[in-house]
């Protein structure tokens, strides 16, 4: 690849940050960026007043890390409001959810505009440039603005929707257009390809091109279809590894032979976690061959909880765990377990390897990496069993997991009853499939895929 590689993020972990972080994109992220490369973002700062527009830099294992500060009113504005009660919600199909106001978007505009001023004289001439993800839609398009004629490519990590539901964002056209100031423009799936170029075409009355492109003020956006994946030899070998560690054992000898399921999830709405624990708890009473023989232990890390609904969700969590362990533990058993503070990854990947049953059942989700952690993890000898939704991107292409529709807990109950009770080969030939995909799709051949797609446009058309 010639040039270096600029990666541009809404949060940069930076290396001195210490606990372990919940969240996909940091984690796919870490496996594409090598010595030489640059990754842009916001601090994680919050300051009282406006921050300086010229970047921190900082520098670990040959990569350079350049930060800007947010000041309170940003962070409130442009990251809890406009990106995370309209921009998240929306691209989850969540219309009810979707609170606008237009201080909260020119605060969203602003800040792109910030990101583009600090980030533009740090850019070479042949530097690639990757921005990632639905906080930084405008940025390309401020970047173009300030001069800068490099390729410039986005990825969105969350789905995107089709017209009849991106037409309740009242910015939808300006959202758009400034989508179209990339050179090369990836989804997980080809459904939000699709959704997408359906978009521009009824919105913006762009009709693309035999390749997927679209051209907008003579400069042509190609589309592609990325799914991203995990590093799953590094994955399985952390998963071994922590297996023969104490905390495995300690978890081991507190199931006292009972089999263990497994969520994972940040504490997020579109996780679909309501209809999840209903679903166990329908396991529980429709099916009481499972009592005192299944632990369901679901890890929950909390997540922008400055956002109400997260307040909310928090709250119904805490109440159907209750209800759930009060209606149905005995003296020497609990059936669920629950945690909202964050594992380290390493003790995660034993924790998969040890659940006979991984349970990913998201409402929506742009792809999901827990689905493609759980199997790496695996013992291919005696695998657990994926269950997997239906609207997660990941159910393109893991195909031989149990799909089930997220929104109907006996469906879940249903399925997990399978799990449980699902032959050695059955599991074993399932795990093959999922294996060969989560093997195939990893997080490398995700950004050689995007890069190579993005070197191949010419850049200053
Ligand atoms: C977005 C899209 C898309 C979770 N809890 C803990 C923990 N995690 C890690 C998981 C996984 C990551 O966080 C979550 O990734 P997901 O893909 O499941 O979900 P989002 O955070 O919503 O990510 C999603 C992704 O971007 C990538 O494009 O797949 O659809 O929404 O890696 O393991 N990690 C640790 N402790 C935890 O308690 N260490």
């Amino acid at each position: 690849m010639s040039g270096r590689l600029v990666v541009v993020s809404n949060r940069v972990p930076l290396p001195n940050e210490r606990g372990p972080r919940a969240g996909g994109l940091a984690v796919a992220l870490a496996d594409a960026l090598g010595p030489g490369s640059l990754w842009f973002g916001w601090s994680g700062r919050r300051t009282a007043r406006a921050g300086a527009t010229s970047a921190t830099l900082a520098e670990s294992d040959g990569i350079a890390y350049a930060t800007i500060d947010l000041s309170e009113t940003e962070y409130r504005l442009f990251y809890a409001g406009f990106s995370n009660r309209v921009l998240w919600p929306l691209l989850h199909f969540r219309l009810g959810l979707v609170q606008y106001r237009s201080d909260e978007y020119h605060a969203y505009r602003v800040v792109n505009r910030r990101f583009a001023e600090a980030l533009a004289p740090l850019l070479r001439p042949d530097d690639l440039v990757w921005v990632h993800d639905y906080h930084l839609f405008p940025l390309g398009e401020e970047l173009r603005a300030r001069g800068i004629g490099n390729r410039i490519g986005f990825f969105l990590h969350t789905p995107f929707v089709p017209p009849e539901v991106l037409r309740a964002l009242p910015r939808a056209e300006q959202i758009l257009a400034s989508l179209c100031a990339y050179d090369v423009v990836g989804f997980h799936t080809e459904q939000f390809r699709a959704g997408f170029l359906r978009s521009t075409h009824e919105i913006l009355g762009l009709t693309p091109d035999e390749g997927g492109g679209v051209t907008m003020g003579g400069r042509r956006a190609q589309t592609i279809v990325d799914p991203i994946g995990i590093d799953a030899e590094g994955f399985a070998a952390a998963a071994e590894q922590s297996w023969r560690g104490s905390e495995v054992r300690r978890l081991r000898a507190s199931l006292a032979g009972r089999a263990l399921a497994i969520g994972v999830d940040r504490l997020d709405y579109s996780k679909g976690l309501v209809q999840r624990l209903d679903g166990f708890a329908r396991l529980l009473a429709r099916y009481p061959e499972h009592h005192q023989r299944v632990s369901f232990l679901q890890v929950a890390a909390r997540s922008r909880e400055d956002v109400s609904e997260y307040q909310d969700l928090r709250i119904e969590l805490d109440r159907m765990v209750g209800d759930t362990i009060g209606q149905y533990s005995q003296f020497d058993w609990v059936p669920v377990r629950y945690m909202t503070r964050p594992l380290r990854r390493g003790t995660l990947a034993g924790f998969y390897r040890a659940a006979a049953m991984g349970v990913v059942t998201p409402l929506r989700d742009g792809m999901n990496l827990v689905a493609k952690e759980y199997v790496a993890a695996q013992n291919p000898e005696d695998p657990g069993v994926l269950i997997l939704s239906r609207f997660a991107g990941a159910a393109a292409e893991l195909t031989e997991a149990l799909i089930v529709n997220p929104y109907d807990p006996e469906e879940i109950a249903d399925a997990m009853h399978s799990a449980l009770t699902m032959r050695l080969e059955e599991r074993q030939a399932r795990h093959r499939a999922l294996r060969e995909q989560v093997w195939t799709g990893t997080a490398r051949r995700f950004s050689e895929r995007f890069l190579a797609a993005l070197q191949a446009t010419d850049g200053s058309a």
